[in-house]
């Protein structure tokens, strides 16, 4: 169930401002606590992030029980995904490759390529 719960934001972060609506995503699924949707430069495809309705730009900047929707929301989209390989990750700072300062989780599929799955990407 979608909600409005989001009572901890930041006016100036585009992550919140997708939570609230004012600027469109590609959603997947919300919950009371998280958002889903598919990143705006995938770098494959199904490429999405999971974000919790509560701003902060780390792990532990972030409520335990926003935190604890996040796991069963990627397992969510691991399923819906039908892929069998996949990184989840979490940047945390610019050092670490951090650009938006919103706690998320990349959804990143890895298509064999060995299969054919991935020809024709990354274009190159
Ligand atoms: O990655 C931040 C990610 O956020 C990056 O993969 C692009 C994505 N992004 C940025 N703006 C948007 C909007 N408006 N919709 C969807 N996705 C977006 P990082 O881990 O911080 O380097």
């Amino acid at each position: 169930m979608s909600s409005t719960t989001h009572n901890h934001t930041d006016a100036s972060c585009i992550f919140c401002k997708i939570i609230a609506g004012s600027i469109p995503s590609m959603k997947l699924f919300e919950t009371d606590k998280v958002y889903a949707f598919l990143d705006i430069g995938p770098i494959a495809p199904k490429h999405c992030l999971v974000i919790p309705k509560w701003h902060g730009a780390k792990i532990t900047d972030i409520p335990d029980d926003y935190l604890m929707e996040i796991a069963p929301a990627l397992k969510r989209i691991a399923i819906a995904s039908g892929e069998e390989n996949y990184n989840l990750l979490a940047n945390a700072g610019t050092i670490a490759h951090q650009v938006v300062m919103h706690l998320h989780w990349h959804f990143i599929p890895k298509p064999d390529e060995k299969q054919g799955l991935g020809v024709g990407w990354p274009a190159t």
